[in-house]
């Protein structure tokens, strides 16, 4: 077999860099011409704007793009989609089609040889496909015969938990409801998910502290903030409409702090996209101070302002404190206080790379008001001490009493647009004994009580094969995860793999014994049921549950629903399941029945969910009750700033995204906002951190990544002279991931490191 030759990496070959000035303001004209542009290519022009016409209206389809939330009232026509958020719906509408055809002539080894970006512009997939044993081709299958396999394939398993179903945030709360379901009648909680990678440490940090594993505010809060505090996150790129949001804080004076390694262009200057007055010009300042943070110095920034804020509040008591709120509704404070002696900023400020006259700004800004939201996105989640980061912000947030009051509260920026609903439907490796209790009672069956595994604990199961059929619900696993050679290795040593997919990608080529493709509908297309037209619906980064509803005619009759699929593998697998799945899936209706019936907060959902615009789902920390907690209070915590020591030749490097790309689908070979064109094989760099080790401006570079003595190797990036902190580099997610160790991950949120590499650079000469 021929197995060794696939390529499980994009290839290394350059591309033919181009740089240019960077932008000096995001949005604008030329982000409408870029979306435009996309759509042209992807679906045709009249299509497009018809398309583009409903996303994320009352009655339309939600974005694919983020989680980034709708306005509650207001929606302009065209108005709600941005850059990005049209490039998704252009890469879904593809004209493109991967057919049995495509497939019969493509053999895997020759399609793992593109890029991602060719390997996703081949686009949708449109007939349920299989790899037989030994075969390099893809060949055309009926679904009932596939649904048979998978179930034959997981009945022979000697225990459920040989098995693992992932799921991508992109889901619908039907699925999603449906798939956990189907898992766990199956026996087991391996129900891994793109969260694991991406927001754990949001969660478990928030449900310590705050009793809730989601942010506190809405939408209308930034209409009222004092103060936003933008940490880790590049909204201009992956929340363009947050944009928007924070130019509203601006208009009603309040103000805004980034921290954040890069000078990210939407954050410092914006240019509103839906206000073409504006577009020429130099745009809006978002940004009041910038904290160029170095990379994972954000606890020791925290804890150089707590500090700051300890001392004022010593000298002038009741001058930064809110004594009513802590001694009411928080447990911890002394202990909280008296750890922050054992730091001296002397020893913190290093870490940082800022003066500490900017941390003094910063601290001014932060006692001085009382609204405070603190946003944040992957700059936070992705470090080995990632759930401290958090359960800093939020011992900040506390002090102030900033939190379940208007204008004020935490802001984790969701990825995946359904990926925060994923969860409350359950699919999490460790489910509530409530929730487990309450799918029991409602489905008569006995739920597995032990904890599945998470994706970084499935990768190693699979590699030591202990287990053996994997099972993704959307979601491109192999180019998602870290140390992309062990999770080839992981899902080679699988009897079967199996792919629910739109589109082509890496994971259908990187394949078990055998492996499957099931192709599905994609948002915006109609999904006809028995009793007609079905909506599906979602949950934003703000709690709110709404309808998204696709409109065009599907790419293809042999695509299924997600709902339809789940329904399938559960009627060829559970041999004693009392639901009828067949019958849940005739109307959607009944689907939400069941999620009102097993999930709180879900009471009339049919009705609620049918009133435009959908409802807000209940949320303690916004109503200002942290009984959730273990000490019904919300919990201030001790904290540790990060431990990394860098050897004299050893760098820090983060992963990040580009302009032109959505996770592992590349749209393009751009990134616009940093002034790189056509190349992805990039690595940013401090100009002086070049002169010390002898590099020059788009010189070749190889990359080793150090680990527990390890190394890892990535080769032929160029280098970037940029604006960045000294020691901290940059490079591009899914090429770099090879370099990520799978067993360097966060402690308790076992989330990878994906933002803390530690590497060397070789010149290739
Ligand atoms: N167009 C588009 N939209 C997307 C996505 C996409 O790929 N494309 N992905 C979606 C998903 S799943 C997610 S999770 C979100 C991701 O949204 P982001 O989190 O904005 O995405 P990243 O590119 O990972 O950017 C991380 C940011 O954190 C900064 N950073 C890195 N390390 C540190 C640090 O140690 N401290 C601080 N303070 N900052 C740091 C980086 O410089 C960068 O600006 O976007 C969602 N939306
Ligand atoms: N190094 C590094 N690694 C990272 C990150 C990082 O910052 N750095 N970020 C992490 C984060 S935040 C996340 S969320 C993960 C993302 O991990 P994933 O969610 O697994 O990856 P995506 O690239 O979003 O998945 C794209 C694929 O989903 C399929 N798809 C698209 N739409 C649909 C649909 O409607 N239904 C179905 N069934 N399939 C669909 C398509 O086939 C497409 O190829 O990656 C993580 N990996
Ligand atoms: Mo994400």
């Amino acid at each position: 077999m021929g197995t060794k030759k696939i390529h499980a990496q994009p290839p290394e070959e350059l591309t033919g860099i181009k740089l240019t000035n960077i932008p000096s303001s995001a949005v604008g004209a030329k982000a409408i011409a870029s979306a435009l542009t996309h759509v042209n290519e992807e679906v045709g022009l009249i299509k497009g704007i018809g398309l583009l016409s409903k996303i994320n209206q009352k009655d339309g389809f939600d974005c694919p793009g983020c989680a980034w939330p709708d306005p509650d009232e207001k929606r302009a026509f065209l108005a709600e989609y941005c850059e990005n958020g049209a490039k998704a719906i252009a890469e879904e509408a593809t004209k493109n089609r991967v057919s049995p055809m495509f497939f019969s002539t493509h053999s895997i080894q020759e399609l793992s040889k593109l890029s991602d970006y060719e390997i996703g512009k081949s686009g949708r997939i449109t007939h349920p496909m299989i790899l037989k044993e030994g075969s390099d081709y893809y060949e055309e299958i009926s679904w009932n015969d596939a649904f048979s396999l998978v179930g034959k394939e997981l009945n022979n398993l000697e225990s459920p938990d040989e098995a693992i179903f992932y799921t991508s945030g992109r889901t619908s709360n039907e699925a999603a409801f449906l798939y956990q379901l189907f898992v766990r009648q199956f026996g087991t909680n391996n129900l891994p998910d793109c969260s694991n990678m991406c927001h754990e440490s949001s969660g478990a940090a928030l449900s310590e502290t705050l009793g809730i594993g989601k942010g506190s505010v809405t939408l209308d809060d930034f209409n009222h903030a004092d103060l936003v505090i933008v940490m880790g996150q590049n909204p201009g790129t992956n929340h363009p409409r947050m944009l928007t949001a924070l130019s509203e804080t601006k208009k009603n004076g309040g103000k805004i702090i980034t921290v954040n390694p890069l000078p990210e262009v939407g954050l410092l200057n914006y240019k509103d996209p839906q206000n073409p007055l504006k577009w020429i010009g130099k745009g809006q300042d978002l940004t009041d101070l910038f904290l160029q943070v170095k990379i994972n110095g954000d606890v020791a920034l925290l804890k150089i302002i707590l500090k700051i804020m300890k001392e004022k509040e010593l000298e002038q008591p009741n001058s930064v404190f809110n004594h009513k709120f802590i001694k009411e509704k928080t447990s911890g404070i002394d202990e909280f206080l008296e750890d922050l002696d054992n730091y001296s900023i002397e020893s913190l400020l290093p870490q940082t790379g800022l003066t500490l006259k900017q941390i003094k700004d910063a601290s001014e800004l932060i006692i001085n008001n009382d609204k405070i939201i603190i946003c944040w996105a992957m700059g936070l989640t992705q470090h080995k001490n990632s759930v401290d980061n958090i359960r800093e912000v939020v011992n900040l947030l506390l002090l102030k009493g900033s939190i379940g009051k208007k204008g004020a509260g935490t802001c984790p920026v969701r990825g995946h647009s359904n990926v925060q609903g994923d969860r409350t439907m359950g699919i999490w490796e460790k489910p509530k004994e409530d929730f487990l209790n309450k799918l029991e009672k409602e489905f008569s069956f006995n739920a597995p009580r032990k904890h599945g595994y998470d994706v970084v604990a499935a990768i190693e199961a699979m590699h030591k094969k202990e287990a053996k059929v994997f099972i993704g619900m959307g979601g491109n696993f192999i180019s998602a995860t870290p140390d992309t050679e062990f999770t080839a290795k992981a899902l080679q040593n699988c009897n079967l793999t199996v792919h629910v997919s739109t589109k082509l990608n890496r994971s259908h080529l990187i394949h078990g014994r055998q492996a499957l493709i099931l192709p599905c509908l994609g948002r915006s297309e109609k999904d006809n049921q028995e009793s007609g037209d079905q909506f599906v619906t979602v949950e934003n980064s703000m709690g709110v549950v709404h309808q998204s509803q696709g409109h065009l005619n599907p790419l293809s009759k042999h695509l299924l629903s997600e709902p339809a699929i789940v329904a399938g593998l559960a009627n060829a697998t559970l041999k004693n399941s009392k639901v009828n799945w067949s019958e849940l899936i005739t109307n959607y209706d009944f689907i939400r029945d069941k999620i009102e019936a097993t999930i709180n907060g879900f009471d009339n959902y049919n009705e609620r969910v049918r009133i435009k615009g959908g409802f807000y789902l209940p949320n303690n920390a916004r109503d200002n009750d942290f009984k959730p907690t273990k000490t019904k209070k919300a919990n201030f915590t001790t904290n540790k700033p990060s431990e990394i020591k860098l050897e004299d030749d050893q760098f820090i490097m983060m992963t990040i995204r580009t302009h032109d790309q959505y996770n592992t689908t590349i749209y393009g070979l751009d990134d616009r906002y940093r002034g790189v064109l056509n190349e992805r094989r990039v690595i940013f760099m401090n100009p002086n951190d070049m002169k010390k080790i002898g590099v020059q401006k788009l010189d070749k570079v190889d990359l080793t990544s150090h680990f527990q003595g390890q190394e890892r190797h990535a080769k032929g990036f160029l280098v970037i002279p940029y604006s960045i902190p000294n020691q901290c580099t940059a490079t591009y997610f899914p090429e770099a991931n090879v370099l990520v160790p799978i067993k360097s991950k966060a402690d308790i949120s076992h989330t990878p490191t994906s933002k803390t590499i530690i590497i060397t650079l070789q010149k290739v000469s």
